[in-house]
């Protein structure tokens, strides 16, 4: 068969995904840090620790390794807890050391697409109530606004808040992130106040630049029926997608939170996303049960069995779902960019399998002209993975947390090919996930 090839549109956006937390270690003054403490709160009572160094300068090696691999972006994020360590103190010489970064970025020819806040807030929010506090959103926009004014000249594209729903359900809900609540009501609070805080800071960062290019990082996962017939699994499903998929792009369309059984009008956040971004892992399957309650939505949750599993059954690879998510965001009307997709995998053979299957269905989204403008893998080296601690490993590249050493996987080979063609071919295929060839080039 002759050599295939599915290409993207010139100046694609190909880079890879991180967070200042899980990548700058030694980061002490905010919440998850106080967290890990704590007995039992982390698997295998892991801390964070140094994890990629990136606070210690090893930002530079790393951004290196994605020069040379033909990356030309790459989303980083800022810590609130270190540019305003104290409520009325900002700390320069940190700022300085993000425009250090920027300008790093700038000489690698890399695109810097900045998060303000990834589930991390300065101990004195905490203090306060974190997001339970109804005066932390505006907060949040002072904080916006001085780091908009220190590096603006350096960034066009900025993400306000990473995945507000997993920060309100796995701290508020679940229990499983801090501050470990199990509250409805609260959860609503946070949500809420969340939407507010991503408005403080759009309007924040306008006022300094007007023509930047401002949204947020959406967590978005599909959800089927159980049962497809199942009338029941039907709700269940629906009322997942509505609840953490619909929630945010929605409100900061029409500026409407639709909470259950009310709806608050927020008009500061209405029209506040510029474009969508979109971490994309995987979908579920939901089915109706009357004992998961309120909180759970009346339903519990599983893969697919047929779908392929990470090693340690932490992502179903359901590219298919993907495509539906990009179909679904179209109708926000804004440019999109996937802000994360990746998988953990310490060896290294499902990931091959997964960026392919995954980045071949965003090719066909893009051929059908949704306006996809980057793709970001998460993540280029090892990270922290919050609650799971080093357990997870989502790295291009391998990390050894002792030496500080970071070992290519193979997959970091197949991103690069990607890169460096702007394409995806048939012959990176056979090379790099020969299992998938006669799926996606049949006969
Ligand atoms: O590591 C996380 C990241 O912080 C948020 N999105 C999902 C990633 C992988 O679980």
């Amino acid at each position: 068969m002759p050599d295939a090839r599915f290409t993207f549109p010139k100046g694609f956006l190909w880079g890879t995904s991180s967070s200042a937390y899980q990548f700058e270690g030694n980061s002490k003054n905010n919440q998850w840090h106080r967290w890990e403490q704590e007995p039992g709160r982390i698997a295998e009572g892991h801390t964070c620790g140094l994890a990629a160094d990136w606070w210690g300068g090893r930002w530079r090696e790393d951004i290196d390794r994605a020069m040379e691999d033909g990356h030309n972006a790459l989303r980083f994020g800022i810590e609130w807890s270190r540019i305003q360590p104290e409520p009325d103190r900002w700390d320069e010489q940190a700022l300085d050391r993000y425009l250090d970064m920027l300008r790093g970025l700038d000489q690698r020819g890399l695109f810097p697409l900045v998060t303000l806040h990834h589930f991390t807030d300065p101990l004195w929010v905490t203090e306060m109530g974190g997001w339970e506090n109804d005066e932390v959103p505006a907060l949040f926009g002072k904080y916006a606004a001085r780091v908009a004014e220190a590096i603006h000249s350096y960034v066009t594209t900025w993400i306000t808040i990473n995945e507000p729903n997993v920060m309100a359900v796995l701290g508020w809900l679940l229990g499983e992130f801090p501050p470990g609540k199990q509250d409805l009501d609260t959860t609503l609070t946070v949500m809420v106040n969340l939407a507010r805080g991503h408005a403080a800071a759009y309007q924040a960062i306008k006022q300094v630049q007007p023509e930047a290019r401002v949204g947020f990082a959406h967590a978005y996962r599909g959800f089927h029926p159980h049962h497809k017939a199942n009338p029941l699994d039907q709700i269940a499903a629906r009322l997942h997608h509505q609840a953490w998929n619909e929630f945010y792009p929605a409100l900061f369309r029409d500026g409407k939170a639709r909470l259950l059984a009310r709806t608050i009008e927020l008009p500061e956040a209405e029209n506040t996303q510029d474009f969508l971004g979109i971490n994309y892992y995987t979908s579920e399957r939901v089915r109706f049960s009357l004992r998961a309650g309120r909180t759970g939505l009346y339903s519990r949750r599983s893969y697919d069995p047929d779908a392929p599993l990470s090693p340690n059954d932490m992502i179903a690879s359901t590219p298919q779902d993907f495509f539906h998510a990009l179909e679904w965001a179209r109708q926000f009307e804004v440019p999109l960019i996937v802000t994360e997709n990746g998988t953990e995998d310490s060896e290294d053979s499902f990931r091959r399998d997964y960026l392919t299957a995954h980045i071949h269905q965003m090719w066909h989204a893009v051929n059908f002209n949704y306006p996809i403008k980057g793709y970001f893998v998460w993540s280029l080296v090892d990270n922290f993975e919050w609650t799971l601690g080093w357990t997870r490993r989502f790295g291009l590249y391998e990390l050894d947390l002792d030496s500080q050493r970071r070992r290519k996987r193979p997959s970091a080979d197949l991103y690069a090919a990607i890169c460096a063609e702007n394409a995806l071919t048939s012959e990176m295929v056979r090379e790099y996930a020969p299992r998938l060839f006669e799926e996606i080039f049949p006969g």
